[in-house]
């Protein structure tokens, strides 16, 4: 699948979801665009808020190790794989797309690479908004209330065995929850449940062992407070490529 194609296919994924009613101008794009490489290198993206924004939910140690040195080494990684396989002008979300031709040194690092910088962007410091508007009005009809959506969301999360991520997903017109192992992502041709990205959460023990030790609940139940909602709504009314 060209980028073209691609773009066109989250596209109508998010056509289904204007189901809802939705309008498009707002501008998801304009920081998840970090993703698109600069001077042909896939860069490591800077975090939209202190690392110690997320405390106490998320605490300024394991942000730093976590973006400085996890994302920096899958960033550098992705980048090695990148070149040596030649894959010059292609997205991060494209090559994703087509991750079944590559071998496993672009699946988990670009896989790597792509969730972090969706993940941080999916964070902020915490404000008590909840979800408001259509992507609200889309989870009540998908999950039947936030509660339940978080309900849901929370159990596929501190279930999921081993590392992996767990996943808010619109495909087909619908919001899904879904979870993916190691670094892989929705957006993979060789995801079992492929889809839109619109919220995850990292739950390999990198993300939480510092503040939460075993307690991976804690650290879920504490993520609650650090979504940045009104993202997620951006990214509901658009693709992030
Ligand atoms: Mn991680």
């Amino acid at each position: 699948m060209n980028k073209r194609t691609f773009i066109k296919s989250i596209a109508l994924v998010t056509a289904g979801i204007s189901a809802y009613g939705l309008t498009s101008n707002l501008k998801a794009s304009d920081r998840i665009g970090r993703v698109v490489r600069l001077n042909g290198e896939f860069t490591l993206p800077e975090l939209p808020y202190a690392y110690n924004a997320l405390e106490p939910y998320i605490d300024a140690q394991t942000m730093e190790l976590h973006h400085s040195k996890h994302h920096a080494s899958y960033t550098r990684n992705f980048n090695t794989a990148v070149q040596e396989l030649g894959l010059t002008g292609k997205s991060a979300p494209e090559i994703l797309s087509e991750i079944s031709k590559y071998p496993k040194s672009i699946r988990n690092n670009g896989g790597g690479y792509l969730n972090h910088n969706l993940f941080w962007n999916m964070l902020a410091p915490a404000n008590g908004k909840m979800p408001e508007g259509a992507l609200l009005a889309a989870l009540k009809e998908n999950f039947g209330s936030v509660d339940n959506f978080k309900k849901e969301f929370s159990t596929a999360a501190g279930t999921l065995f081993g590392s992996g991520w767990v996943w808010l997903i619109a495909a087909d017109g619908r919001l899904k929850i879904t979870s993916t192992s190691n670094q892989d992502s929705p957006l993979m041709d060789i995801a079992e449940e492929k889809g839109h990205p619109l919220l995850c959460i990292d739950v390999w023990e990198h993300a939480y062992y510092l503040k939460y030790q075993n307690r991976r609940t804690e650290y879920i139940d504490a993520f609650w407070n650090v979504v940045n909602w009104d993202f997620v709504s951006q990214l509901l009314e658009q693709d992030f490529v």
